[in-house]
C-alpha cells in the first residue's frame, strides 16, 4: 500500500497562499472481496448513487466520453446544507484502480473539494486463498468560512465513512446474488 499512498493519497495540491486553510484526511475500509467485485462500482463516475449515501440522482453535464474531464451534477438528499454539486473526473486509472474527482461547482459549502479513492487488492500471506480489498479515500477541502478545522473534518469524514461502509454492503449484497444454491436466503 505504501507506494499507492505516496503516489495518490498525499495532499497533492500544494496550498496556494490564499488556500492554506485546508483540511485533509485519509479513510480506510476493508472489504472481504476481490478487486474485481469492488472496482467496477467505484469507477462508475456516472453512477455514484449506487453506494454514496446522500446522493439522490446524478446526470452527466459534460460527457467527454466518460473519461477524464467529464463532469457530473449530483443531487443531494434533503436535510443537508447542500442541494447539488458539480464534479469533474480528474483521474481514472484502471491499472492501479484509482479514481479522483474535484468539486467545481454547485450549491454547498465544500469549496475546492478533491478526493482520491484507490481499491487495493491484498492476498493474505497466511492463507493465500484469502483475497480482500483495502479501499483508501483521501481528500483535501477548503475550510468553509465560519467553520473550524474540527467541524469540517468531522462532517466530511462522516460522509466518506458512510459511503465506504455502504460500498462494502453493496459488494456483499452483489456477491450473495451471485451465489448458487442459497435457496430462499
Ligand atoms: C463524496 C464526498 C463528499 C460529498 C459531499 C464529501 C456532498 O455531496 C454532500 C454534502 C455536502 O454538503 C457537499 O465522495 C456535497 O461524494 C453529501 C454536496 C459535495
Amino acid at each position: 500500500l505504501q507506494p499507492i499512498i505516496q503516489r495518490y493519497h498525499q495532499p497533492m495540491h500544494p496550498p496556494t497562499s490564499a488556500a492554506t486553510n485546508t483540511c485533509t484526511s485519509l479513510m480506510v475500509q476493508r472489504i472481504e472481496a476481490p478487486a474485481a467485485a469492488v472496482w467496477p462500482i467505484v469507477r462508475a463516475f456516472d453512477r455514484p448513487q449506487t453506494y454514496k449515501h446522500f446522493i439522490r440522482a446524478c446526470e452527466m453535464v459534460d460527457g467527454n466520453g466518460g473519461g477524464v474531464g467529464s463532469k457530473r451534477r449530483v443531487t443531494v438528499v434533503s436535510g443537508l446544507p447542500a442541494t447539488t454539486s458539480v464534479e469533474r473526473l480528474e483521474i481514472l486509472d484502471d491499472e492501479n484502480r484509482v479514481l479522483s474527482f474535484r468539486v467545481v461547482g454547485g450549491d454547498h459549502r465544500l469549496k475546492d473539494y478533491v478526493s482520491v479513492t484507490s481499491v487495493n487488492e491484498v492476498i493474505s500471506d497466511v492463507n493465500s486463498s484469502e483475497v480482500y480489498c483495502v479501499v483508501l479515500e483521501s481528500y483535501v477541502v477548503e475550510i468553509p468560512e465560519g467553520n473550524s478545522w474540527e467541524d469540517t473534518r468531522l462532517f466530511v469524514d462522516t460522509i466518506v465513512r458512510l459511503n465506504l461502509q455502504n460500498l462494502r454492503n453493496v459488494v456483499m449484497a452483489n456477491s450473495l446474488h451471485g451465489c448458487e444454491g442459497l435457496g430462499n436466503l
